[in-house]
This record gives C-alpha cells, structure tokens and sequence, in this order.
C-alpha cells in the first residue's frame, strides 16, 4: 500500500475507535441498592462479533462451595472443576445452555467441561444442596459484569444497533437473561437497570 494510503487507513481506524463509546450500568435490586455481579451483555442486531474461547477456565470446590460461584465465559470455553475438599463431588448443571454431570469424584477431573452454547448454566452438587454457582456464556466479546457499586462499564463499543442483554442471579431461576434495546452513537451511554426476581422492574 501507498505511504499516503496507509496514513489515511490508519487515520480512519483511528477515527473509528475514537467514535467507540462507553456504555455503563447501574445494576440496582427493585427497592434501588446497588446489585453486584450482575452482567451485561451487547450484541449488535445482525452483525453478531466472533468471540474467542478463555483459557484457563476454573471452578473449584472449596469448603463445600463452588469457589468462583459466578463465572462469564465466552462460547467454547473449557472450565475445570477441580476438587480442593476431602469431601467427594458430584457436579451437575440441567440448564439448557449446558446438561452434565461429574459423577462424584476427588482431585481434578480429566476433561473440563466446554461451555458450547450461550445462556446461563446453574451448577449444583448432588450431594450437598447448599451448594450453587451459575455460568453465563456470552456470544459477544463486549460484556462487563457489575461492581460493588452496582456499576458495570463496557469499554469502547461500536456505533449501532444493539440487543443489551442484563442478567443477575437473583432473576427466576433458570430465567434468560433479560433484553432490552439500546442505540449507540458517539457518546457515552449511561443506563439504570433494576432487577430482581420478576425480571426488569419499572
Ligand atoms: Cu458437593
């Protein structure tokens, strides 16, 4: 490529980052107290993004609790279950997004688990029903999940036209998460998201 074509290319992606906005939310619960870890997810409306699968991916079992108990995964993202108890195991999700089961087990199982599908796994343990963790699978890169302060910020996203989907773990069990439409222009976009268990709440 020409020096001057170059420069113009390199000038337009530029141009083009610098149009990328912030989008933050302010996840509160419906009596308004600011919701920690919840997620947001957007997906520009017909122009899904490729996603890379994480490595590294873990959940361990620790004192007889998942240990994280919420994790975000991209599409295709292998997750192991290692077992830090004396205590046996056995971990099962009947989520749509993900159905398995690790029959009781101690130490690392071989395989992890590859998380194939977008949506919410809920993880349990056949043996002790205290236990609980969720898995949410995103198909989109551009994802962030909320802070003490209830405020979760995606940086740098595209002009266009998106799907904001917002989840949290106190919605309905097994709900999806929740959709909610949002445009994206060259400024910053802020947003309130109240949810809780009967899903968005006005
Ligand atoms: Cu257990």
């Amino acid at each position: 490529m020409p020096a001057r074509l170059a420069f113009l290319a390199a000038l337009s992606f530029a141009a083009c980052v610098a149009n990328a906005a912030n989008v933050t939310v302010a996840f509160a619960d419906p009596a308004g107290h600011a919701l920690t870890d919840a997620v947001v997810m957007l997906e520009p409306i017909g122009a899904p993004l490729a996603v890379k699968p994480m490595q590294g991916a873990q959940i361990a079992q620790r004192e007889q609790q998942f240990d994280p108990q919420l994790m975000v995964v991209t599409v295709g993202t292998p997750v192991s279950f290692p077992n830090q108890d004396t205590v046996k195991h056995h971990v099962y999700s009947y989520s749509a997004a993900k159905t398995f089961q690790i029959k009781l087990y101690a130490g690392v199982p071989h395989t992890p688990i590859v998380f194939d599908k977008p949506g919410i796994a809920v993880l349990g343990c056949n043996i002790h029903d205290g236990m609980i963790a969720w898995v949410v699978v995103t198909d989109t890169p551009l994802w962030a999940r909320s802070t003490a302060s209830g405020q979760a910020r995606v940086a740098d996203v595209p002009p266009g036209s998106y799907q904001m989907r917002v989840w949290h773990s106190s919605l309905d069990d097994a709900a999806p998460p929740q959709v909610l439409p949002l445009t994206i222009g060259a400024a910053d976009v802020e947003r309130r998201v109240r949810l809780g268990p009967g899903g968005i709440a006005k």
